[in-house]
């Protein structure tokens, strides 16, 4: 049984609504939090956001209701298992290609038995307060999220699936579309059969998929429903910023 909403929706496959922050400050996560969204993202694979940044992101949003997710740099046990002692309730791991990368993935990501994950005093424990309650429930209520971002992942899918404790995978549009030798056009008709083989494997496996409405409209949205996603992306922290601004601007020159 997991005490991590973000993880029984995802092994529900319920609807959940998060974003991306990709500017590492606190107050970035504070603002975003008090929007109401159920997990945020921060993506330490593509930005400046290190560990230190992360641990202060996930004080920001402690205590706000949102769950404070990390997309690693990459798939390394290590970067797994610190942002899991720095706050994490879950990773999303990119560039899965095969069953073997989800094992390593979800390995690092669990307590022995089932995985590699180091016991020492941390954040996540209260600095071993809760050493033992912490041990004991951690493995159910840390979520692992593996990104299919690569034509070899698409074959793969149903292999990646089948890894114990893969609850669920967010495809990576834009890598996906460079895989397939059409950088930057997600909307590429293979790209889209790509998409749509993982959703039906999801279907089929009864995980969840996600996917990064990276401009989040009502079309795009509805859309991104209908398709079968249900761990959705809106936006990133930068994109809210720049639609305001422009916004702002547009609507004082009108
Ligand atoms: C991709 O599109 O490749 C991503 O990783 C999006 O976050
Ligand atoms: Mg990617």
């Amino acid at each position: 049984m997991t005490h991590n909403p973000v993880r029984l929706a995802l092994l529900e496959r319920h609807v959940t609504l998060g974003t991306w922050i990709q500017v590492g400050h606190p107050a970035v996560a504070e603002v975003l939090a008090n929007a109401g969204f159920n997990w945020i993202a921060a993506d330490m694979e593509h930005t400046d956001i290190d560990n230190a940044g992360f641990a202060g992101l996930a004080r920001a949003m402690h205590g706000r209701g949102v769950a404070p997710l990390a997309r690693v740099r990459e798939n390394d046990t290590l970067a797994i298992r610190q942002v899991l002692d720095l706050g994490a309730q879950g990773v999303i791991v990119p560039l899965i290609h095969t069953a073997e990368d989800a094992e390593r993935a979800v390995s690092a990501a669990k307590y022995p038995p089932r995985g590699v994950r180091g016991f020492c005093f941390s954040r996540m424990n209260n600095w071993g307060t809760d050493f033992a309650a912490y041990a004991a429930t951690a493995n159910d209520d840390l979520a692992v999220v593996v990104m299919i971002e690569s034509r070899q992942g698409v074959e793969n899918i149903d292999a990646i699936l089948a890894v114990e404790g893969v609850d669920g995978v967010f495809i990576g549009p834009y890598d996906l579309s460079g895989s397939y030798g059409v950088p930057g056009q997600t909307a590429h008709p293979q790209v889209k059969a790509g998409c749509r083989r993982v959703l039906d494997a999801c279907r089929a496996a009864g995980k969840s998929a996600g996917m990064h409405v990276v401009i989040p409209a009502d079309a795009a949205i509805a859309q991104a429903l209908e398709d079968g996603f249900t761990f959705l992306a809106l936006g990133v922290d930068t994109v809210f910023l720049s639609a305001g601004a422009r916004e702002a601007l547009a609507c004082a020159r009108r």
